[in-house]
This record gives C-alpha cells, sequence and structure tokens, in this order.
C-alpha cells in the first residue's frame, strides 16, 4: 500500500476540552503521501484494537510529563504537568502495539512513553537528576526551528542509516529517558552522556527521539528522512527529496541547521 493512514496520539488542554496536534506533523507526513488521523482519548481497549487494526502506523507526539508512578516512583515537585487521560491511553496504546507489527515514532514525550511502556525509567527533571560534570542545555532558549545540541548515532543503527554519525537537534525536554526499558537500544546520545534516542531490538520499526523533528524538517532533510524512513516502514514510497522541496526551506535555514561543533564561523 502507497498511502499508508497513520494515528497520531493528541494532547490535552489544562480544562480537558480540546484535543490538539502539531501541524508540523501533519504536514510532514502528507507531503510523505501518508494520511495523518488524529486518534481520540478515552477510547476503550476494544475501540483502541480497532485502530491498531485499522492504521498502518502510530506516531507518538510531544507533550507534558508522564505521571512517574507508571515507572515506580513517586511524583517529584520538580515533575512538571500531568494529564491522566493522556497518559492512560498513550500506555495503553503503546503496550498494545507492542504485540503488532505496526510501526511506532515517539517523539519527545512519546519516546519517554515507549521506554516506560518497556519497563524503563525517566529523569523526572534533567538538572536535578541527571548530575554531570559537563552538563548540555536541554532546555534551548532560541526558538525551536533552531538546532540546540549535536547527538551521535551509534554505527549500525536505523538512526545512523538515517542521519548518518552526527546530527543537529533543536531540544525542548526538561526530562530525559533513564534507565532502558527491556530491548530498547540507546542509539542517539548528546555529548553529556544523555540519551536522545532508542530503536527496539527485533521491532519492524519501533523508534523514538528526544528531540522535535517535525520543527526542522523544513529546513534540514536529514529531519524529513527521519519521517520518510517511518512513512516507509509504514507502507508508503515517499519520495523526501521532493517533499522537503514542496516545503519551500530557505537555504539560510538550512545554513543555521547544518552547525559545526565548536566555535562557529561567522
Ligand atoms: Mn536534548
Amino acid at each position: 500500500m502507497a498511502t499508508p493512514w497513520i494515528g497520531l496520539t493528541p494532547g490535552l488542554n489544562q480544562e480537558e476540552t480540546y484535543l490538539s496536534v502539531r501541524e508540523d506533523f501533519c504536514q510532514a507526513l502528507l507531503s510523505l503521501g501518508a494520511r495523518p488521523v488524529l486518534l481520540p482519548l478515552d477510547a476503550g481497549e476494544d475501540v483502541l484494537h480497532d485502530y491498531v487494526q485499522k492504521l498502518d502506523g502510530f506516531l507518538f507526539t510531544g507533550g507534558g510529563d508522564v505521571d512517574p508512578r507508571y515507572f515506580g516512583q513517586p511524583c517529584r515537585p520538580w515533575s512538571g504537568a500531568i494529564s491522566p487521560r493522556r497518559d492512560a491511553m498513550e500506555l495503553t496504546l503503546c503496550r498494545m502495539l507492542l504485540s503488532s507489527e505496526k510501526p511506532v515514532l515517539g517523539i519527545c514525550r512519546g519516546f519517554q512513553i515507549m521506554n516506560i511502556v518497556l519497563g524503563g525509567d525517566i529523569y523526572q527533571d534533567i538538572p536535578k537528576e541527571f548530575v554531570t560534570e559537563n552538563p548540555v542545555a536541554h532546555h534551548q532558549l532560541q526558538p525551536a526551528r533552531y538546532p540546540a545540541h549535536a547527538v551521535v548515532l551509534s554505527p549500525g543503527s536505523r538512526l545512523h542509516a538515517v542521519f548518518g554519525a552526527e546530527a543537529w537537534v533543536n531540544s525542548l525536554h526538561h526530562q530525559g529517558v533513564n534507565r532502558m526499558g527491556a530491548g530498547f537500544l540507546p542509539t542517539a546520545h548528546s555529548e553529556d552522556g544523555l540519551c536522545e534516542g532508542a530503536e527496539l531490538t527485533g521491532a519492524r520499526f519501533f523508534v523514538g527521539v528526544q528531540w522535535h523533528p517535525e520543527r526542522l524538517w523544513q529546513s534540514d532533510p536529514a529531519q524529513m528522512a527521519l519521517f520518510a524512513d517511518f512513512v516507509s516502514a509504514c507502507g508508503g514510497r515517499p519520495d523526501k527529496k521532493s517533499a522537503c522541496q514542496k516545503s519551500g526551506a530557505a537555504t539560510f535555514l538550512r545554513k543555521q541547521l547544518r552547525p559545526t561543533r565548536g566555535r562557529p564561523k561567522l
């Protein structure tokens, strides 16, 4: 099938009245020939099972913090806002997907959901709990369309096949993956040693990244290549080159998005 239908998990506002998803996801998937579908919350297991049967792939989007009780910890004062209904739906769906062959891509919170379902845990706040001599700022102050730090990809991994040895990524997270879940192989790291991406051993496509490729793909073809790899795994035949051209990316931004380590040339 050349037109995969891909379910997106939604955010929920604090008043619990609106579901939302960033348009960047829909635009990326549409331009790669896929059809994005917004998933509901409050769907019982039988309904979620129907979606798992019907759709060709699932994208777990970014958002707030997951309730730490799901990884066996009390909620620390430095944890952020929690959405109980979203937690319940995403953890149920993700667990269900583990026993299916359907491809799963997790972004930021979505990556953390994957790790929790596999039995891993999360730093509830990086500056508080991930203490290192060599810290990297993971909560960037420049707009999200600019990369903030480098990640190194492990040779032989799926992420390495997409990005090569190194990628520049944005960073909009105060939490991070700590102990890895069973079989979840860490394949991307920032310079401080934090895990920024992982893939499930033996799965068709079960990949999570800590950064936000949906905010970068318009100017960085490597980030579009990640969505293209996912859409291919879902049965699509994306033409990532023309998709990126269609987005009308500015050369100026492209240069910005390809910095080199160390002091940049001006
Ligand atoms: Mn980061």
